[in-house]
């Protein structure tokens, strides 16, 4: 479960929050595909628990398996589904196995249903008390038992080690892939025994191979694991047939674009030493959904769309930087840590407007269409998998690499200007620089850079400038 599937020459992943599944059919074609995205991770598809004002966290509340959501219903699902698959873009579904919801009366899904929640009742499913797990709070961290068993945040906790409740999933789960996805965020794997999923797992059906999918290929599984150290659950109880997502790459990188670490300390960045997850077991990305507004883990390290400057920087970094399955967020604008997207009178979610310079609007940041962040993503698919050779740092806060011969980036994060001639790996030429502009029509819209015979360039980022990286590669010379 550790292949994601992806389309040759496709190594990125971005994450739609909230989309609808028309929108995000629209922008496969539109945008993703052209722009060599691999994938896209939308938010739960199965019914959730309305709740009043919609805040977005009400999609981690399942009344049932039906797929129901304000996204949109199983028909505009498949629909989505198909298209992307055709333009060269994976689905990744985010599915809740861990629980139902908490308590609430009444409780009424996206889909119509009802539960019964204070009995355990959700008979769209169906589920009884007899498939979870007694009440308990999970407030104990320390705990292995206490975190598998008792209700994080109150969500009644369903016991996985039943063969009834296992089918139920399976049979979900299942019915995802013969929609054509390729495979899936696993919502609190933490709180659910690793040998459990496992078998869960073991039993779904290899891709169709009518979407594309190569016969034999297996569903990707990414499971969140919050494991910064010091707790009873570990990371690496999980990654043995599957992938998981390392929160310490945001939060230390967070670290480092804000200053509060020197970005010469990258220089050995990957597994290891850092106390990451093998490069190859590891999704990894500067924010997600939770810890953008504050909620699950990173705290104040984490950079978001709110300190674009920043944000590139990291963004860029990982982009460029070969560790790990690279996730970029997609957000809508927030002030309100609880707000759901934006939505209409009718609690509609809107659509995305896209801008002529191909911006969004109407609520939505769309980070996925900043220039900054979609050219590393090209140039991410440029360099493959070239080792990282050149490294070069001012012993501060100023570094840069290459990409074997492929690709080139430098970063100044600090406080004096970096002007200096240095080596690329790249063969000579003019480049065009990905941050302050692209190759368009031949033309280069941002800063070219000389590649001389000795493959070095001058490179030249101010602390004031616009952008605190640059970067070029061998698609993007003029
Ligand atoms: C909402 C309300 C709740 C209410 C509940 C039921 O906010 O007050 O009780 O409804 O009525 C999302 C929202 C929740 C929301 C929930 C259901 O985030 O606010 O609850 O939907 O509507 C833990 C889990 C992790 C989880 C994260 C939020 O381990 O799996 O909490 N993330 C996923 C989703 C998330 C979703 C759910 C799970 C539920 O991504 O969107 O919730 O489906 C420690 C632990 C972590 C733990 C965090 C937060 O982290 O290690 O495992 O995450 O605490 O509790 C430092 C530490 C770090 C620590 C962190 C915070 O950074 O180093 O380890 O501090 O203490």
């Amino acid at each position: 479960y550790k292949n994601p599937n992806y389309e040759e020459n496709r190594r990125t992943m971005v994450h739609l929050f909230e989309w609808k599944f028309a929108d995000i059919a629209d922008e496969c074609e539109r945008f993703l595909g052209p722009m060599g995205y691999a994938a896209v991770q939308v938010s739960p598809v199965q019914e959730n628990l309305i709740i009043s004002k919609r805040p977005w966290y009400e999609r981690y509340q399942t009344m049932s398996y039906k797929i129901e959501t304000r996204s949109g219903n199983e028909r505009l699902f498949k629909q989505m589904v198909r298209r992307c698959n055709k333009v060269g873009v994976r689905i990744f579904v985010d599915v809740i196995l861990n629980h139902m919801t908490s308590n609430k009366i009444p409780a009424i899904g996206t889909g119509g249903s009802t539960a019964l929640t204070t009995d355990k009742e959700y008979p769209a499913v169906p589920y009884s008390k007899v498939h979870f797990h007694k009440t308990c709070a999970l407030k104990d961290y320390s705990n292995a038992t206490e975190v598998r068993e008792c209700e994080l945040l109150s969500l009644h906790d369903l016991d996985q080690r039943q063969e009834y409740v296992r089918q139920k999933m399976v049979n979900f789960l299942n019915s995802l892939i013969d929609a054509g996805v390729a495979g899936f965020r696993i919502d609190a794997a933490k709180h659910m025994y690793p040998e459990d999923l496992e078998i869960i797992y073991g039993r779904l059906k290899d891709l169709i191979p009518g979407q594309g999918f190569p016969k034999k290929s297996r569903p990707f599984v990414y499971q969140e694991v919050i494991d910064l150290g010091g707790e009873s659950v570990k990371k690496s109880d999980y990654n043995k047939t599957a992938t998981v997502v390392e929160f310490l790459f945001g939060r230390i990188l967070g670290d480092a674009f804000r200053g509060i670490r020197q970005l010469r300390e990258l220089e050995t960045w990957g597994d290891s030493l850092w106390g990451l997850l093998p490069s190859r077991d590891a999704v990894v990305m500067i924010d997600n959904h939770d810890n953008q507004r504050g909620h699950g883990a990173g705290g104040s390290s984490i950079l978001t769309y709110k300190t674009p400057k920043q944000y590139k920087m990291a963004v860029a970094f990982m982009l460029a930087h070969p560790y790990g399955f690279a996730r970029v967020m997609s957000s809508f604008d927030f002030n309100d840590t609880n707000a759901g997207p934006p939505n209409d009178s009718q609690e509609n979610i809107l659509s995305p407007i896209i801008n002529t310079g191909g911006t969004c609007t109407n609520g939505w940041v769309c980070e996925h269409r900043w220039p900054q962040i979609y050219n590393m993503v090209a140039f991410r698919n440029v360099v493959a998998d070239a080792a990282i050779t050149n490294w070069w740092t001012n012993d501060d806060d100023q570094v840069a690499f290459s990409r074997g011969n492929k690709g080139f980036v430098a970063f100044n994060n600090g406080n004096t200007a970096l002007r200096r001639w240095l080596t690329t790996g790249l063969s000579a030429g003019r480049y065009c620089d990905v941050i302050s502009g692209m190759l368009s029509g031949g033309r280069c819209t941002g800063k070219t850079i000389d590649v001389n015979e000795n493959s070095l360039a001058l490179i030249e980022i101010l602390p004031n400038d616009l952008d605190g990286v640059v970067a070029i590669h061998g698609k993007a010379k003029l």
